[in-house]
Formats: C-alpha cells, structure tokens, sequence
C-alpha cells in the first residue's frame, strides 16, 4: 500500500491503493507509519508524498463513512504531515480531491502535474470537507476563492491552482514525482511556513455575496450553510476553533438524511454504468463517425454532443430550408455550449468544420453509428429504419431516438435487430446529462457496450432499460401524470399540484411541464370531442406557452398565472362527467403523485426493465430534475417506509383509477421490510 524510496536525503512516499487511492483505514495508519518513522530517521531531510496509479488521493473512502471510525482518523494524519519539522512536498497527479487535498493542504508545499485538477467536492455528497479544508482552504487561496470551491464543489485546474496560490509549481511530465524531488531538494534545511500558521486574505463580506449570487442553486441543501459557518469561523477564529467547528458539522452532515442520499446517488451513477451479465471480454465496437437523421431541436441537439466530444457528424434533413435553419439553430447552441464549457472561441469553428449537413441519406453510408431524431410515428421510424439498413455499411450501428415506441417493432424493420438500440436523449440534448440506451430483445451485447460507452465519452450518464412504453422514465411520468390530471377533475387547483412538486424540490410541476412542452402534442382535433380535459383545453385554442395560454395566463416575459378559462373548463369536466369536487389538502397530493411513481418503479424492476433500483434514482436525478438531495424515488421510498407507501396507495385506491395495479414486488419488499434499493 506504501512504498518509500530515498535517495540524496529526500523520502519519497508513494502510495498504492487503487482505483483511485481513496484513503481507507489502511491505507491512512500506513502513511502515518511511514510518518512517523521519517519523522525520527536522521538520514530523512525532506519528504515528498504521492501516489501511483492514475490519481492523488481522491478523498476519504465514502465507503466508510458510518462505519465505526478506525484509527489514525484522516484528521490526525494530516495533524502528523502538517507538524514535521522537514519540509514535505504533496506530488499532485490526477485529481486531488476531498480528503485528498486535505492531505495535500497539510503538506508545506504541492507541485502538480499541468493536468491535475483540484478540488473539495464534498457539498456535492452533502458534507463539508471535514478534516480541516474548511479552515486550510482559505489560509492559501483567500476567502473568496475558498468559498467558491469548497460550496460548489467544483475543481480547479492546475493552472489555476498555481495562479490562487493552492499549488507552488506545476511540472510538464506525467509524473509529478521527479520533479517533486528535485523542489523538496531545493527546499531541505530551509525555514517553510505551515498552512494553519498563515492568515486568510479576503473579506467575510465574499461569503455573503457569493450566497447571495447562488441563492436559488444553494435552496434547501444543508452542507453549503454549514461550510458557510465554517468559513467565517476561518476568518474570525483561530485555527484549532475553526477545525472544532468544522468537525462538529461535518458529524451532523454525515449522519444527516441530505448526505445519505447524496452518498447513496454517488455509487448509484457508478452502478449504472455496469451492464449486468455482460461477459468482460466484450468490447466496444469502434466508433469515429456519427450519423444524425433529422436537424430538428432534438437531432441538432445530439449532434452537438458528438461534435463537443470530436466525433465527426452527418447530420441529414430532407429539405434545404429545414436543413439551413437546423444546422444555424445547431451553429448557435453550439456555441453557447463552448462558452458554458469555457472553450475558446475559435473552438466552435473547428467543430462546424466536422460536421457534414446533407439531403441524402447516402451520406451515412460509411458512418459507424446513425440516430434518429424524427417523428414519434412508428410508420415513420420503421421506413426510415429499412432505408437506412440498405445504405449504412455492415456493423454500423441504428439507433432510435423513440420515447415511447417499441424498439423491437423498429429493429424488426431491419436485417440487423442485433444492430438496433435505442438511445433515448432528453430534452435540451446538449445539456440534459441522461441517456437511456434501450436494449432490444436482440439487441447484441457488443452494440449495449459501445452504446454505454458512447454515453460517457460524449458526457452523458448512461442507463440501461429494456423495452416497455416510456421505457423507464417517460413511464413513471405517465403515471404520476395520469394521477395530476385526477387531482385536477376532484378539485385540486392547478397550481396546488404543481407547488406540491415544486416545494419537495423538483424544478417544476406536471401542468407547467404541459405548458412548456405544448398542451397539442398528439391532440389531434380531428377525432378530439372533449373527453379528456386536455383535449376541452385544446378545443377551446389553449396551447400552453406557446400561445400563452394553457394550464396557466403568461405574460411576455413568461410570468404565469393562474388561468379562470382553464380553471372553468376543468369544473365543468368534473359536471359533465359526475365527479365531485372537493378542497385536497398538500399531503394527499404529493402522495397520490408520488406513490403511484414509486409503483410503477417496483412493476419496472418487476419485468426486468430496469437493472436495479438504483437505476431508476440515476433516470428522475438526471432527467426529471428529481433533487439528488432526496436520493431519487426508490432511495426516497425506501427512507419514508415501503409500508407506508403501500398502505397510501391502498387508502387511495378508489382515485387511482381501474387501471392500477399494485406491485407485487412492492407489497413483497414492503412486508418484509426489505428495502427496493
Ligand atoms: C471526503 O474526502 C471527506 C473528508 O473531507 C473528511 C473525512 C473525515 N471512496 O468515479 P469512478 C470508487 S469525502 C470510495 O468510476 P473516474 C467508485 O465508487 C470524498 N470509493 O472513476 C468506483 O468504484 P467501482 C471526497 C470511491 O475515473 C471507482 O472508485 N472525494 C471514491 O470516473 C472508480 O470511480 C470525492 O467526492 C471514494 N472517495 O473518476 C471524490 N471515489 O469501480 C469522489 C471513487 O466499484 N470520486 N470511488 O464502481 C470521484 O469524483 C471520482 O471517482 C474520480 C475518478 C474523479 C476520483
């Protein structure tokens, strides 16, 4: 776990535990060991710490984290670096993060490779950087950026490292620790000064302001305001009051509800990656150049992914007008995504050069993969799919953007079903993080491998579903939208439904998702004759934002309110189809909402669709907005009681409709106490 070499008076300690060196109880008596021993060894004048592998310390090792504490705590360890009178050198690769930087704070000096990155992302898993960043942070860098870092949680590379005062050198080479040596080198025998000993620059003023600018972002998390106490304790405090401060938030933190899910979502990502039964010696196919069919928002939209992350596109619509206007649309969100990512410029021009717009499908022919973005209609996909299988050369990979539609019926369009897979993008595609890669019946396991990772070379969390009508998001929110529109024909007022959502955290309710999305999607006025309350909206010309009147009145900036036309036609649906109308109180909304989600979940895991429950937290985090705070529905179900979430769905059976059906896996898990996740 630890090697140690040295050579001219200078110790290297090297440590070893992969993946990623998080610092486990091993792993940290071991390094206070080899401390401890430098520390006493005459023939030791300097002292350089690294790791091997391909990471610095990555933090503490999350996995512990109520367990109990094994000792030396990372508190201690880093206590012991900080206090030896021989200067020691943090050699940075990778990324120094959490506990990592912590380490690497308590060390006298830190040299980092030009690719390091560095960073506190502990508010990310609900905590605060809890073995002394807090007050460390701000003694190197100023208050200011100290607040930035430790309450976004965000990294900063070494170059702006080296600029803030956190790194003292950057070297050229992979490896940090030659150079590292030869600075401990320069430095052995001289006076250095200890981080806790250094006064913190800045103004406390930068807190509040930054708090302020970050108001709606920081709404109900709990870390920032307790990093937040800390960082004012690092200015108005000495430094061993300001690490008891911080220590005692850091407990609070972890042992919270915030942290616990927050640390549950961190290894659900993780596991989602993972394809189950998927035999290791699978590889992925290679993939350079990607075929985009459609140049709508959606198809522009994909393609600028590909483009972000250097593939070469084709992007192919069916006239030229269509075609200028989506690749313009293209050229412009583009170039917002290079300015949100920091790229230069002159950027944006080298990616429109890798892309290709044409009229004819022939220009996919030598592309390795082609999606689809066109039509929801199966008759549509389906033609284009038997097209495409005709042009596009053997082993290239179809896949279909479909939301809803079977992905079998699609691939059974073609000569290659094994070829097929769906790769559902969630709207805006340049910037929602989930991608649903739909595994068909025949879909082969080669092509569900290079899609997952195609998911994340292009920066997407990728989740596998199987084939089902929604897949496994569109589903669940069919669900909880069939139980909104109930709410609305018993009384409940639009905006009551819609704030239940919003106070528990999501960014907006099921009718402000309607407006925004259009009321006339699949309304077809044709066969519409006021059976449905949308379809009386829709009758009665209410489009949603679009036209500024839907579920709500906008005004020109967006603003909305409630609207009495809409209000009047949803009272007299109710009339007109006997239902009585009564005042629903918040608790009954959100649970009618909500449960029937959590239902539909556990009949999703039920039929195979869904690897895991957890997978189903990484879907609604990602693509509903669902607050990663709250772990994500199944995490949440199974904190609030899965008895209890059953015993709701039967009190409201009566509201839920003939077509309900309670989960078996449910009742199941909820009976023996079993959690889903
Ligand atoms: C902390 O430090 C608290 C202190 O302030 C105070 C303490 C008192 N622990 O992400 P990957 C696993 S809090 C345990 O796929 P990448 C991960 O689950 C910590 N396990 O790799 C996965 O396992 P598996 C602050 C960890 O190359 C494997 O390593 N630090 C930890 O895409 C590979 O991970 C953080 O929050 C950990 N700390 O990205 C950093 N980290 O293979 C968290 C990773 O079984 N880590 N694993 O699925 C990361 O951000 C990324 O892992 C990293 C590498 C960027 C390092």
């Amino acid at each position: 776990m630890i090697s140690t070499t040295i050579d001219g008076g200078i110790l290297a300690v090297l440590a070893d535990n992969p993946p990623v060196n998080a610092l486990g109880a091993d792993l940290r008596a071991a390094l206070h060991d080899a401390i401890t021993r430098a520390s006493g060894d005459p023939a030791v004048e300097a002292i350089v710490i690294g790791c091997a592998g391909r990471t610095f310390f990555a933090g503490a090792d999350i996995r512990e984290f109520g367990q109990p504490q094994r000792e030396p705590s990372l508190v201690a360890l880093i206590a012991a670096i900080e206090a030896l009178d021989k200067p020691v050198v943090a050699a940075i690769h990778g990324t120094a993060l959490g506990g990592g930087l912590e380490v690497a704070m308590a060390c006298h000096y830190r040299i980092a490779t030009t690719t390091a990155k560095l960073g506190l992302p502990e508010v990310k898993l609900g905590l605060l950087p809890g073995a002394t960043g807090t007050q460390r942070l701000p003694r190197l860098v100023g208050i200011e950026e100290a607040c930035r870092m430790a309450v976004s949680g965000d990294p900063v590379d070494a170059t702006t490292a080296a600029r803030i005062g956190l790194v003292d050198r950057i070297v050229e080479e992979a490896d940090p620790l030659p150079g590292a040596v030869a600075f401990a080198r320069e430095r052995a025998g001289k006076p250095f000064v200890r981080t806790r000993d250094r006064a913190v620059a800045g103004e406390a003023e930068a807190i509040g302001d930054y708090f302020e600018r970050n108001r709606s972002k920081l709404r109900g998390l709990d870390a920032p305001v307790a990093i937040r106490r800390c960082l004012e304790a690092a200015m108005a405090l000495p430094f061993d009051e300001g690490v008891a401060i911080e220590r005692e938030g850091f407990v609070r933190l972890r042992d919270g509800d915030q942290s616990k899910a927050l640390r549950h979502y961190f290894f659900a990502e993780r596991a989602a990656a993972k394809i189950d039964g998927l035999d290791a010696a699978v590889e992925p196919l290679p993939v350079q150049k990607v075929g985009v069919i459609g140049a709508g928002t959606m198809g522009g939209g994909i393609a600028i992914n590909f483009l972000v992350a250097g593939f070469d596109v084709v992007i192919v619509e069916q006239d030229q007008q269509r075609l200028d206007a989506g690749v313009a649309l293209l050229r412009d969100n583009l170039a917002k995504t290079a300015r949100r990512k920091g790229l230069a410029a002159d950027r944006v021009d080298a990616m429109m050069a890798r892309l290709s717009p044409s009229l004819s499908y022939e220009a996919v022919a030598d592309c390795d993969l082609v999606i689809e973005a066109v039509f929801e209609l199966m008759d549509v996909k389906k033609t284009l799919f038997a097209t495409l299988d005709g042009i596009v050369k053997p082993g290239a990979i179809l896949a279909s953007n479909t939301s809803y539609l079977d992905l079998d019926e699609i691939a059974g369009a073609t000569g290659r079903p094994d070829s097929v897979v769906g790769l559902h993008f969630f709207s805006p595609a340049n910037i929602m993080k989930l991608l649903e890669v739909v595994r068909g019946a025949r879909t082969s396991e080669r092509v569900l491998a290079t899609a997952m990772q195609l998911a994340r070379r292009i920066g997407k969390i990728g989740v596998v579903s199987g084939v089902c009508y929604g897949f496994i998001g569109n589903r669940m929110l069919a669900a909880r939208q069939r139980q909104a529109m109930k709410l609305i024909e018993e009384g409940a007022k639009v905006i009551e439904v819609d704030r239940a959502l919003t106070d528990f955290g999501l960014p907006m309710g099921p009718f402000q998702m309607t407006d925004l999305a259009g009321l006339d999607i699949g309304w077809d006025p044709r066969t519409s004759a006021g059976r449905t309350i949308r379809e009386r909206l829709c009758e009665a010309g209410l489009r949603g934002q679009k036209n500024r009147r839907g579920f709500y009145d906008y005004d020109a900036d967006r603003n909305r309110n409630p609207s009495p036309e809409a209000e009047q036609i949803i009272r007299r649906f109710a009339e007109d189809n006997g239902i009585g109308q009564r005042a629903i109180g918040a608790d009954e909304i959100l649970e009618r909402l909500l449960y029937p989600m959590i239902n539909e979940a556990a009949l999703i895991l039920e039929e195979g669709i869904a690897q895991r429950a957890s997978d189903v937290d990484v879907v609604w985090v990602n693509g509903y907005g669902w607050p990663a705070w709250r772990g994500g529905p199944m995490f949440w179900a199974d904190s609030l009681g899965l008895a209890r979430v059953v015993e709701g769905l039967r009190h409201h059976a009566a509201s839920l409709g003939p077509d309900f059906r309670l989960s078996n896996r449910l009742v199941e898990a909820a009976a023996s106490g079993a959690p889903l996740c």
